[in-house]
């Protein structure tokens, strides 16, 4: 019994697609979201940010792991690909509006100046590279006091 729920496993793996090198396989049904803050809300800096993820692991950076990636917060930037589809191919940046938690965290405090900003998430690989299909929250807006 234990030898075929190996092969089961086994055979579920070989089914995802194989690419020597290219993109990395997202789980195509997975769900990336802000649990909080809520989108509209109100807050005061620093802001307690959670990052929510159904459907898929999370890893540190570095770490090749099947179905899995860290998230990345973007702030105030146009939402991720809607720019330049050609970017969701690419390592995310590194930078004050693309903030990358590498280590595998699942919050974050972050400061922002007073007034109203948007917040997205993106799942990035080992490589810091979106998964192909690319998982992403919505975009959503809070105002900071
Ligand atoms: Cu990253």
């Amino acid at each position: 019994m234990k030898h075929l729920l190996k092969t089961a496993a086994l055979l579920t793996f070989l089914s995802f697609p194989v690419y020597a090198e290219g993109p990395t396989p997202s789980n195509p049904d997975a769900v990336q979201y802000i649990i909080s803050p809520m989108d509209g809300a109100t807050v005061s800096s620093p802001v307690k940010v959670q990052f929510g993820l159904q459907g898929m692991g999370i890893a540190p950076a570095g770490v090749e792991k099947e179905m899995t990636g860290h998230h990345h917060l973007v702030i105030d930037s146009a939402p991720f690909g809607a720019d330049d589809p050609e970017a969701v191919k690419m390592a995310l940046p590194a930078d004050e509006t693309h903030i990358h938690y590498g280590g595998g965290q699942s919050e974050a405090m972050v400061e922002l100046a007073p007034g109203t900003h948007t917040l997205q998430l993106v799942l990035g690989d080992w490589s810091h590279t979106p998964h192909e299909p690319p998982i992403m929250s919505k975009v959503i807006t809070i105002t900071v006091e």
